[in-house]
């Protein structure tokens, strides 16, 4: 067991040399845009930009349960950004927004297009638009307001730290690993007493903190998310796994997962421009069984 480091940290830090890993070559400590593209616009009143990782997918399963419930007014094309091809480092992308991070969308159902980025502020601009999935009353309102914050604030310790680390980061470090699988455990931990106590995160409705919560902390116990179900004893959170079970059975969410996926799997839809797409990854899971 090693937990001395050799890395003495100069007295003024420089971008010298790549980070290594999977991340390496979009790390940079700048912003804006490295190059010009315009981004494209389709049909529908709602322009999502996007790939559908844990944080894109909060975009797209929201806006399928709109449409789901009813509202039609939340069509969208949902257009692939390539985050490890540097896609959201684009004019158009970092003109949505500047912190070139999916998702981004752009309301264009109005006279003028309003930009909207960061995943919680576009679940609660598209709750509020339709008046769906967040309550309107206090105190279910603040709950649920409490709820979606606290997943936007422990997203990066769970992604950006355990994530990072276990999985994504060049070499293994034990420190790094500990640290952040305590900090994932103890927030399934905080997860699991809320639900032993309610059906949902926040509550005894279905809202914006299920959407924003499950595809992080749904796929961490599911096994889907950095395959570290057996690491972490997802078994222990029985309250957890019972939604997160429940929440995967929503036809909206099992259609709002696979938009914007890249991966070689049957389930991926690169982009999203019509409700009928479905249609073709249903095929393509069919044509796969059948083989
Ligand atoms: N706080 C942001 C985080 C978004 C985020 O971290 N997105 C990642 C993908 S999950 C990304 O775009 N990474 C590209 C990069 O860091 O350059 C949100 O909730 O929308």
């Amino acid at each position: 067991m090693n937990k001395t480091f050799e890395y003495v940290p100069p007295k003024v830090w420089t971008w010298d040399r790549p980070s290594g890993g999977r991340v390496a070559n979009i790390n940079r400590p700048v912003s804006g845009p490295t190059h010009e593209k315009a981004l494209p616009v389709g049909k529908h009143p709602l322009q999502l930009y996007s790939q559908g990782t844990p944080n894109g997918q909060k975009a797209t399963i929201m806006l399928e349960e709109l449409l789901a419930a009813g509202h039609t007014g939340a069509e969208y094309d949902a257009w692939l950004i390539q985050i490890g091809e540097g896609d959201q480092f684009g004019s158009g992308f970092v003109e949505i927004n500047p912190n070139s991070k999916i998702p981004a969308m752009v309301d264009r159902s109005g006279p003028k297009p309003v930009r909207v980025f960061e995943s919680g502020a576009i679940l609660v601009y598209l709750a509020e638009k339709f008046g769906a999935f967040l309550p309107t009353t206090q105190p279910a309102r603040a709950e649920c307001l409490a709820w979606l914050f606290w997943q936007v604030g422990a997203a990066p310790y769970l992604g950006g730290g355990f994530g990072h680390f276990y999985k994504y980061a060049p070499t293994k470090i034990e420190y790094a690993i500990d640290r952040f699988a305590m900090e994932s455990k103890r927030q399934l931990d905080v997860l699991d007493r809320q639900l032993a106590n309610y059906a949902y995160v926040a509550g005894d409705s279905y809202t914006v903190a299920d959407i924003a919560v499950w595809p992080w902390y749904g796929g961490l116990v599911l096994g889907t998310l950095y395959n570290a179900a057996e690491f972490l004893s997802v078994k222990d959170y029985t309250h957890v796994l019972r939604w997160a079970h429940a929440i995967a059975e929503r036809p909206a969410v099992q259609r709002g997962r696979v938009v914007n996926q890249t991966d070689d799997s049957n389930k991926v839809l690169r982009e999203r421009h019509d409700a009928a797409d479905f249609d073709a990854v249903a095929w393509k899971e069919r044509k796969a069984k059948s083989a």
